[in-house]
């Protein structure tokens, strides 16, 4: 019976060396310290030892199970320190390191665009004005030589508040408020700002877009004068030294009106894919401000004269990039964005 109890103890001791996992170690206690395992089974067969061997190998039997919990918490303290070694190695961050590099984004492509032609005109000594986008029907239309069912209307679908307010289908109703504030004192001013027009999608027009927008209101101010300035921006804007050509076109605005063309950025004038074979583009529309006009915003057209312009800043950046649709600008995908990143 003693040998049966030692030896019980020895094999017990050896095969907890052999468990390396916790589900291991469990089993191993379930086998021989467990309530039906085999020390307890000889436990029982205690009763059966004569009388005065009884105790000894009671003590014994006690002795080596006590010694087998006692190394079976030792292995078990033991795999949870390598268990926690292990998980502390594969989660150790090296403070260290370097940061992951923040993401600074960039400035869109249109008002990359934008900033770039306001601060040319800014050197020639324009003022940069902004203004609301809803605006009143007064301000979009009426005093712009465009009264109620005047068949000029035609040109500007609209979005409408209401009866009478609206969202703005051009930058030239924040002309008329920068005019009235500043008259009777000669102006410089570029305007620009986002515009929109009730109009299908295409792959030319968009129902939302920017304009920039300028005048210039003074004593003796000229068309020639208008062909100088812009031919100068062409320059300053597109590079080289830029050929413009003006031809008649009609805005109720002003009178006379035109399309301002430049020669090709891409073939100079011989035709190619940018010009579509014509050698010109067309960067702008301008003209001397009507009259009415003028005395709309304070000025007395007796004394007074000026010239306005207008450009789209997505239609420049189209020519300059060779985009060959403007639904590109505001469908947000960042493969078109990120390719644009001068102002990062
Ligand atoms: C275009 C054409 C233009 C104007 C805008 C204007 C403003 C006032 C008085 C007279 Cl307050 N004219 N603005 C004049 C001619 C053309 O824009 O094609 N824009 C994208």
């Amino acid at each position: 019976m003693e040998q049966k109890i030692r030896s019980l103890g020895e094999r017990a001791h050896a095969e907890l060396g052999a468990a390396v996992d916790a589900g291991a170690l469990e089993a191993w206690r379930v086998e021989h310290l467990g309530r039906k395992g085999a020390l307890a089974a000889l436990m029982t067969q205690l009763g059966a030892v004569p009388k005065e061997d009884r105790p000894r190998l009671g003590a014994l039997a006690n002795d080596i199970k006590s010694g087998l919990q006692a190394s079976f918490d030792r292995r078990l303290a033991a795999l949870e320190t390598e268990r926690r070694r292990a998980a502390e190695a594969a989660e150790r961050v090296d403070v260290t390191l370097p940061g992951a590099p923040p993401n600074p984004g960039r400035l869109h492509l249109t008002t990359q665009t934008l900033r770039r032609i306001c601060r040319i005109f800014h050197g020639m000594g324009f003022e940069i004005f902004e203004s609301p986008e809803v605006e009143s029907d007064q301000y979009n239309f009426e005093l712009l030589n465009m009264p109620q069912h005047h068949p000029a209307r035609d040109m500007w679908d609209t979005f409408y508040v209401n009866e009478t307010t609206l969202l703005r289908t051009h930058t030239s109703p924040g002309q008329i408020h920068a005019m009235k504030g500043r008259a009777p004192e000669p102006i410089r001013v570029v305007l620009p700002g986002r515009v929109f027009r009730y109009e299908a999608v295409s792959a030319r027009s968009e129902f939302m877009f920017y304009q920039v927008e300028g005048i210039v209101v003074g004593r003796n101010v000229t068309m020639a004068q208008l062909k100088g300035l812009l031919e100068s921006f062409a320059s300053q804007m597109y590079g080289g030294k830029r050929r413009l050509r003006l031809r008649g076109s009609y805005f109720p605005f002003t009178e006379p009106s035109v399309e301002v063309d430049m020669d090709c950025i891409l073939c100079g004038g011989k035709g190619c894919r940018i010009c579509k074979g014509a050698g010109w583009l067309e960067i702008a529309g301008a003209g001397m401000i009507h009259p009415t006009v003028l005395e709309n915003g304070g000025y007395d057209p007796a004394e007074f004269s000026g010239f306005a312009f207008g450009m789209g800043p997505e239609r420049i950046a189209m020519q300059v990039h060779g985009i060959d649709d403007i639904r590109y600008f505001y469908s947000n995908d960042l493969r078109f964005l990120a390719q644009f990143s001068a102002g990062a």
